[in-house]
Parts: structure tokens; sequence; C-alpha cells
């Protein structure tokens, strides 16, 4: 086992604080995963492990000021990890390994690369003496990882005039996000990038333009404010024995902004959102407004599982109140301010039931249809069965015809038992008549199914109408009571109204709402006469089921309970 100390790479300016600390003593770490949390004016970032081993000293605590070089943590890395380590500064730099570890090795991303001397090589005179003009290539400078990155943002059009130090692009890779600032003043003569590009180091970005007295004057600002500006170093175009010295712009680590932190307008203008970098990126991508996030992490940092909890907390409510995120909530009103008010907690029945009308509401385009049924006859018979009722114990309501009826008229109309799968790509057709019956209850709204409702008498489903009611209001249905229904009814015909619009319960297709039925005079050619007539009303899952669809399954419906011989045809 050998010792490997872990120091600030290349930040790209003087100091930055430590807001977190990562890992702690006896920590398992791999290569470069995250050790610290480094935070500057400009932007947050992670350093970093650079070597797999065990963390056995940790020299920095938070809100101590780092600056590049200083140790971070010791690791404890096997031999193998060790020589290598070694063997790899050796060729690198031809440095013994104490000497190394003096200068604060770290694989400190940030050693000179092509990038640093592309402008002075590139630069060509576009004009004559010190009165011309240069036009010089500006390159990605050394960003620390010889990775392609990702250049989210071009912050500057051809034309512009940029100030040295000005944006010129923001990059972007899982650790960090930097702007690139100009190296000198200019103007933009062309742009060889473009937002989602994949960029490394030395690769060009646009051409900046000096007239040639300029460009010497700030071939001098650069070389004086090298280490002042937000880079920290800048570089000169123009003159080439300046260049030579001044090493190219250095990318400057940014604050992101509000475009690129949520499409939200003022995600991120708010100040105070202490987030890196991987989780602006996250947020960016799930369209997350960073400035309503609570960050869980030290000093309210922002870390990725608050995204993960945001998101949640949203699609909850959503399904709670609103059904989607996107959809915006009913606000809460204090209704005490009115009057005297009573708060009760709601049952767990009732809030499954809200939750699942809404779900059905929202995914369901819902068409209803509504037409009487003629039940005249029906009613006629149903009386003359009232004796032979009584003598079987049952009570014969309408429901048992109903039932019946739409049994028949799901045979003929099969798409109504249909369900969508697959993500709508295909229907399932089932082979089984099970119908759900609505029932009031007490505790709230329960459907339990009657199963083969086609192949049972209207006797058999009297009974079971009366054993599936009585054992929904005595909480005694199970699970799978309610499970298996192809098509729903609901009726409201011993409560009263004329008609309503029931809701899908999806994924069936369709639902048969039932209200009260009243004798009601029928024009029949030459008079007026009194009919019982039954208000029915269709509501169909319209991606599945069509207006004819429709029509034709409740005229069905209709001619059945009109003439209810032929149920059993
Ligand atoms: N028109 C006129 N009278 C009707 C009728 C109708 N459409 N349907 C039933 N009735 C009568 C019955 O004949 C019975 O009369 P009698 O007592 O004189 O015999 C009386 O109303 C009560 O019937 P019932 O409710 O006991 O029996 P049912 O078979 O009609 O219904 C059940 C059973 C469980 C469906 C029903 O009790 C129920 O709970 N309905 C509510 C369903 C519901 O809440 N739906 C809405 C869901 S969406 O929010």
């Amino acid at each position: 086992m050998a010792k490997k100390q872990v120091t600030v790479p290349d930040i790209g300016g003087a100091e930055a604080e430590v807001i977190e600390l990562l890992v702690a003593v006896g920590d398992e770490v791999a290569v470069d995963q995250g050790l610290i949390v480094l935070e500057s004016d400009k932007a947050s970032m992670e350093i970093p492990s650079t070597a797999a081993g065990v963390v056995v000293e940790l020299m920095v605590s938070e809100g101590e000021q780092l600056a590049e070089g200083a140790p971070v943590v010791t690791l404890e890395v096997d031999g193998e990890e060790a020589e290598e380590t070694a063997s790899e500064r050796e060729t690198a730099s031809g440095e013994s390994e104490e000497s190394a570890d003096a200068a604060g090795e770290s694989g400190a991303p940030a050693e000179p690369d092509a990038g640093t001397e592309a402008p002075a090589a590139e630069t060509t005179a576009a004009g004559s003496g010190s009165g011309g003009e240069s036009v010089t290539p500006v390159p990605v400078p050394d960003i620390g990882t010889e990775d392609p990155v990702e250049l989210i943002e071009v912050c500057v059009r051809v034309g512009d005039e940029v100030s040295e130090g000005d944006s010129l692009v923001v990059l972007e890779s899982d650790k960090a996000s930097m702007e690139v600032p100009a190296p000198f003043a200019g103007e933009v003569r062309s742009i060889k990038v473009a937002e989602g590009d994949s960029v490394r180091a030395g690769d060009e970005l646009l051409e900046l333009a000096v007239a040639g007295d300029a460009a010497a004057g700030s071939t001098g600002a650069g070389s004086t404010t090298a280490g002042s500006t937000a880079a920290g170093s800048t570089a000169a175009p123009a003159n080439e024995a300046a260049q030579a010295e001044v090493p190219a712009a250095a990318p400057s680590p940014r604050e992101p902004r509000a475009a690129e932190t949520a499409p939200a307008p003022d995600a991120d203008s708010k100040s105070g959102v202490y987030a890196g970098p991987a989780v602006r990126k996250l947020a960016r991508e799930f369209g997350i407004p960073l400035a309503e996030v609570q960050g869980s992490g030290p000093r309210g940092r922002l870390l990725k599982e608050d995204l993960h909890q945001f998101v949640q907390r949203r699609m909850e409510q959503g399904g709670k109140t609103t059904g989607a995120a996107a959809i915006p909530a009913i606000p809460e009103v204090d209704f005490a301010a009115f009057g005297k008010v009573e708060v009760t907690e709601r049952s767990k029945l009732d809030k499954l039931t809200a939750s699942n009308m809404q779900r059905s509401w929202l995914n369901v385009p819902h068409v209803t249809q509504y037409d009487d049924a003629d039940i005249t006859e029906l009613e006629t018979f149903r009386a003359s069965l009232r004796a032979e009722a009584e003598q079987r114990g049952v009570k014969l309501t309408p429901m048992p015809f109903i039932l019946k009826a739409c049994a028949v008229a799901l045979r003929d109309n099969p798409k109504f038992r249909s369900s969508l799968a697959d993500g709508g790509e295909s229907l399932v057709y089932k082979h089984y008549t099970h119908i759900g019956m609505a029932v009031d209850t007490p505790a709230g709204l329960l459907v339990p199914v009657i199963r083969d409702v086609d192949k049972k008498t209207i006797w058999e489903l009297a009974e079971e109408v009366l054993a599936v009611a009585a054992k929904a209001r005595d909480r005694k249905l199970m699970p799978g009571d309610m499970q298996g229904g192809c098509f729903t009814v609901s009726s409201l015909g011993n409560i009263g109204g004329r008609g309503f619009t029931p809701i899908v319960n999806a994924p069936e297709v369709g639902i048969l709402g039932v209200s009260r039925a009243e004798i009601r005079p029928v024009w029949e050619g030459e008079e007026f006469v009194a009919r019982k007539l039954l208000p029915l009303s269709l509501s169909y899952d319209h991606r599945v089921i069509n207006g004819g669809d429709g029509g034709r399954f409740l005229t069905r419906l209709v001619a059945l309970l009109g003439d209810i011989r032929q149920l059993v045809m």
C-alpha cells in the first residue's frame, strides 16, 4: 500500500470555497469520484479523485478557501496504482515522485496543451503595418480533460464587439460548466461552432479581428492583467512575441443562466441557488426551475436527490389534485375567513376513487351519448314476477335486466368490451362478459364485478346484485371481487335525476349511466301515450369507440330493453 495525495487542479481562478465534503476518512473512492465541491463566485465544481483508494486523511474543511495545488485528501492506494501513477508522472514530466508531490501533483487537468498555443500559430495579418487588422482564431483552451465536452451556449454573434474577458461560449461537462472568455478585445469575425457541438481543447471556436494598434494595445493589457481576469489568464492576438509568453485563455467556471437551468424565465436569475453542474444539467434536462427546489445539502446546496424528490412531489401532487404536473393547481383558499368551517379527514376509499376518476378523466377522451329506453313492457313483466321474487327471497329491480341487456349489446358490439394495450398500439378483445356495478356505500363508491353476466339467468343476476351490493356496503369485498370487468353500469335510478355523464372506468372503454325511470307522454303517430322511459347515458373512450360504434351500442341496448324477448335471441 502506498499513499497518494490529491490536490486542487487548475480551477480557472484564484481561490474557491469548499462548500461540501463528499467523502470522509475511511471511505473507499474510485477514480473520478467527487471528493469535495468548490464554489467560486462564478461556478461550483466537484474536485474528482485522481486515483482509486481509501481516504486516510481529509485535509480540508467546509468554508476553507482553496487555490490550485492545495492538498485535498491523502489516499491509500494499492501498489499497482501507486506505481502507475509514479511512472505516468515520470513519463509526463520527468519529475521524481517527491518533486511531483511537492508541486501538488493531483492529476490536475490543466497542463499546457496545443490549445494554448493555437492563437499565436494561426494568427493572420489581414492588414499591413500597425494600422492593419489581424484575424485570430480563438480555440477551446485547456479544459482539464481530453474528453470532448458539450458546447451549450454561444454567447456572441458575428459582428459583435467583445471586450477581453467577455464570455464567448459556454462549455459543460458532467463535472463543471465553464465560460470561455475572450482572450482579447475584438470583433467576432466568424463562428466555427454551434450549440450542441462536442469540442476538445484546441478546437477552433471563432475568429476575432483586431485593428493592428488595438491588437498591440490589447496584448499589453493582456500580459499585464494576466491572472486578474475572470479567467485568471489572457491571451493576446497579433503580436507573436507577446503571444509566445502569454497563455491562452483558460475557461472561466461560470454561474449557469436561466436558459440553461430551466425553461422557467426566472429559474435561476434568482441568486442564491447553490447547485453543482451535474445537478444543473439534470434540472435543465427535466425543465426543473432550480429556484423552486429546496436544497438539502450543506448551506442549502441542491443535490440530485432534491431534484428527484421535487419531481416525485410534483407527480404526487398531480395525482391528487391536478392529474399532471403541467396542470396548474387549484389555489388553496382559507374558507374560515368567510365563516365557520369544519375540516374532516377523507376516507382512503374516497381518496382512491378521486385519484382513479381523475386519472381516467385526464387520460380518456370522453364522449357521452344519451337515449331513453321504453321499459313499459319490461316493467309490466317485472311486476308480474313480484310474487315469485318474494318466494325466492330476492328483490327484482330493473338492474338484472339492464345487466343482461348490456351483456347482449356487448356481445354484438365487441369493441365495447375491449381495452387498449401496448401504449395504444393494440386492442385486447375479451371473450368474457364480466360487468362492474357501481355501488354507493357510506364509505364511498365501490365497483364489484359480476362475472359471466351473459351466462346467468335474471334470477341469478338478481341474487348476485343483492349479494354484491350487501358485501360492498359491509366492506366485505375482496380485491378480486372488483377486478376483471369489461364494462360498468352505474345506476342512480333509485336516487333520481334525468341523466349524468359517467366517467369511464379505465382501462374499460365504456360505462352506462342509468337514471330514474319515469312515465312520460310519447307521441305514437296519432296520440300521446303514457310510457315508462328509462334515461340512459353511455360514456365511452373515444380513442377506441367512434360515435358510430357508440350509437349502435346504445340503440341496440334501447331496443333490447324495449323488447326483452330479444334478450334470449
Ligand atoms: N328508475 C326507477 N326506479 C328504480 C331504478 C330506475 N332506474 N332503479 C332502481 N329503482 C328502484 C328499484 O326498483 C327499487 O324500488 P323498490 O324499492 O320499490 O323495489 C329502488 O329503486 C331501490 O333500488 P336498489 O337501489 O335497492 O336496487 P338496484 O338494483 O336498482 O340498484 C345498486 C342496486 C347497488 C346499483 C344501487 O343500490 C346503488 O348503489 N346505486 C348507486 C350507484 C352509484 O352510486 N352510481 C354512481 C357512481 S358514479 O358516482
